[in-house]
């Protein structure tokens, strides 16, 4: 599996499966999350209430992952997780690690060969770049995967520049 790195918006990016740093409700928010929803279009928003009102009546639980339509976007899929809010009180890297994994496990399940993430949880989550960083990075090494590419999107150069540190 090739690790690679991009600076930009995640939207844009022509691979076969987009992540989604969703929150557990499936019904969109800021960050990642709305921009996917805005440019992928409603189609995006009835797959994930469909999901509500099937499998996921309680809400897609963190560290898990799941897939929609990529409506618009140059992608075939969304998989959507959720990532933990950071905790200075509690350890929550493993349900982080779990984001990369299960989203990983759906990518598989679809065939899906390239795999575009966010820095899952480093938004509105709250999560230090570093160490979210760190725990992307070996999530991602370990996991046991079939996806050819694994693309961290970055938004910005500070970001960029952890990843590309933690990956050297
Ligand atoms: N492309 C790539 N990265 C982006 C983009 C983009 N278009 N937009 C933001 N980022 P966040 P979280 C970066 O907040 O912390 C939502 O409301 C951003 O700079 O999107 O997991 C959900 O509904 C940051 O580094 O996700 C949840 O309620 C990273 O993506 C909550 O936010 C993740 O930031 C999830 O919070």
């Amino acid at each position: 599996m090739n690790i690679t790195l991009v600076k930009g918006d995640i939207t844009a990016q022509p691979v076969d499966a987009v992540v989604n740093a969703a929150n557990s409700s499936l019904m969109g928010g800021g960050g990642v999350d709305g921009a996917i929803h805005r440019r992928g279009g409603p189609d995006i928003l009835r797959a994930c209430r469909e999901l509500r009102a099937g499998h996921y009546g309680g809400g897609l639980p963190t560290g898990q992952a799941v897939a929609t339509t990529a409506g618009l976007l140059p992608a075939r899929w969304v998989i959507h997780t959720v990532g933990p809010v950071h905790s200075a009180a509690e350890d929550r890297s493993h349900l982080l690690a779990s984001c990369y994994r299960e989203s990983l496990r759906v990518a598989d399940e679809l065939e899906a060969a390239t795999v575009a993430f966010p820095a899952i949880s480093t938004g509105i989550y709250g999560w230090p770049m570093d160490d979210a960083a760190r725990i992307a990075v070996a999530a991602v090494r370990a996991a046991e995967t079939s996806v050819t590419e694994v693309r961290f999107v970055l938004f910005d150069s500070a970001a960029y520049e952890v990843f590309e540190a933690r990956l050297g």
